[in-house]
């Protein structure tokens, strides 16, 4: 298959993501045509019925097939590492995503948030503060809205959520505001080393006119460039100082902005140490922006979190529930165990799935530390089960139902029962939704029988 063009764009792939680009290329009167490597997809015949004149390739791309391009928009769910990619690549096509044609075009301030967790939440938050401050914001990215649908919103500032498949693909930078809150293995799936992940999450802060990092994790720090505002939040008081600080004063209680308390602890609507370093994030995110603290405190202490996020179920028997299916990685899980642990809480803990290639050794460690019972689901149960050592309950289950179950029978009193599976859900479920609205079946069920 040989395709020639003249500064025709092809769009490969065809979820949310390439559907966006399509109606954006086409407001534009830009020639393009799609490519989709799955047979069937329910936005084929959206996209054939939208653009009748624009042809669509479904199936295996052969290498060469997009060599003739003058670009590739390529979606986030293929790796730009796909053969029939790389080729292009190499025989001069520039390769871009979404985000890369959203910033060549928007006019406005944008802030981009990315680390292997929070990323949704702080999103969130951002967009909840700004409207808080009359601001006319549109939120989107990663977290569900492609970014090229956001400019229908005409708005006055962009929030972006911004995974690493997307940055690797986004050229331009630029960003208003670049925050990287955090990393951990992760889509391991996806990059051949740890080091590739994080170079990928390192390129938000390209171009960036003010950036946001986490202080206890030098991975997300940014390198020193003249003129770039630094701002660096921490969950605990850092005694080196170079740059805006944010952070958790364990002592007091209280957040500090500039040694200056603004909140404390228990005034925020969210629990737990990693929720403290979003909201130092979020707020760090809104100095840059000139966003009156005022909004942004009234918000932190109204926002109760994300379903599927350290979600409070129900309770039997003095044992809580809790639902953190969104936990899809290791330092989601951990940081889930060590909220519980810190509010003294004996740990029954539901994990597994597909583990997506990341080494469970470190967790292993924590859940041998921290955890009483453990109940492995999923394709990786074995895989994690063998990183666990010492006095640790550890059983097996192979429906949620049967999980939830032994987790019950195993959890003494005042304990919590805590699914943060640390793995995807693609194994058994169709996604991490699914997953955390099975749990929270399987918990009704439970409690409501004797
Ligand atoms: N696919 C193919 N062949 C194709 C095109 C896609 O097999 O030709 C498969 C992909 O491998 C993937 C699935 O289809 O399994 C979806 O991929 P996509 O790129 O078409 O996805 P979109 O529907 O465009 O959604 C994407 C993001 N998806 C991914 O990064 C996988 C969505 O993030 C995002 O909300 C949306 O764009 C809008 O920006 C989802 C996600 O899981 C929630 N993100 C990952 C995460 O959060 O961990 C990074
Ligand atoms: P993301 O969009 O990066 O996946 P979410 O806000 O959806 O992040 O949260 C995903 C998971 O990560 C949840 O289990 C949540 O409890 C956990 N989490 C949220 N913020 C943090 C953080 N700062 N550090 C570690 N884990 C976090």
């Amino acid at each position: 298959m040989l395709i020639t063009s003249d500064k025709k764009i092809a769009i490969v792939g065809l979820g949310i993501t390439g559907m966006s680009v399509a109606r954006y290329l086409s407001r534009r009167g830009m020639a393009f045509c799609a490519f989709d490597t799955r047979t069937d997809h329910p936005s084929f015949s959206e996209y054939r019925a939208a653009f009748p004149q624009n042809e669509l390739h479904c199936g295996d791309i052969p290498e060469g097939a997009l060599d003739h391009f003058y670009e590739l928009v390529v979606s986030p769910g293929i790796s730009i590492k796909e053969p029939y990619i790389d080729c292009a690549a190499k025989a001069g096509v520039s390769v871009i995503g979404d985000v890369e044609l959203f910033l060549r075009e928007v006019s406005k301030p944008v802030v981009g948030i990315t680390g292997s967790n929070g990323k949704t939440s702080v999103t969130t938050l951002m967009g909840l503060c700004a409207e808080a401050a009359g601001i006319n914001v549109a939120v989107g990215g990663n977290i569900g809205v492609p970014a090229l649908d956001l400019f229908e919103q005409n708005a006055d500032l962009y929030v972006l959520e911004l995974s690493s498949f997307q940055l690797e693909t986004t050229k331009k930078g630029g960003l208003t505001v670049a925050c990287n809150l955090n990393l951990s293995p992760d889509h391991m799936d996806r990059y051949a080393t740890y080091p590739q992940y994080v170079a990928a999450k390192q390129r938000i802060f390209f171009g960036a006119k003010n950036v946001v990092y986490n202080l206890l994790d030098p991975l997300t720090q940014p390198p020193v460039i003249d003129g770039v505002v630094r701002r660096g939040f921490a969950s605990r008081k850092i005694t080196e100082e170079g740059e805006q600080q944010f952070v958790f004063d364990r002592d007091s209680g209280q957040l500090l902005v500039a040694k200056v308390p603004v909140l404390h602890e228990s005034e925020l609507a969210t629990k737990g140490l990693h929720n403290i370093e979003n909201s130092l994030a979020v707020i760090a995110i809104c100095d840059a922006l000139n966003i009156p603290m005022e909004a942004v405190v009234r918000v932190l202490k109204e926002f109760k979190g994300l379903a599927h996020r350290c979600e409070y179920v129900a309770s039997k028997n003095d044992i809580d529930f809790i639902n953190d299916s969104k936990a899809t990685n290791i330092g989601a899980a951990v940081a889930a165990i060590n909220s519980f642990k810190q509010l003294g809480k004996k740990i029954t803990l539901i994990a597994g799935g597909d583990g997506k290639g990341v080494s469970f050794d470190d967790f292993g460690k924590c859940v041998s530390q921290d955890v009483e019972n453990l109940i492995l689901i999923g394709r990786d149960a074995a895989i994690i089960g063998e990183t666990v050592s010492g006095g640790i309950n550890k059983v097996s289950a192979l429906t949620m139902k049967e999980a939830v179950e032994k987790a019950y029978s195993l959890t003494s009193g005042q304990g919590v029962v805590l699914l943060s599976p640390a793995c995807a859900s693609f194994d058994m479920y169709s996604g991490y939704e699914q997953r955390g609205q099975d749990f929270k079946r399987c918990v009704s069920e439970l409690v409501a029988s004797c």
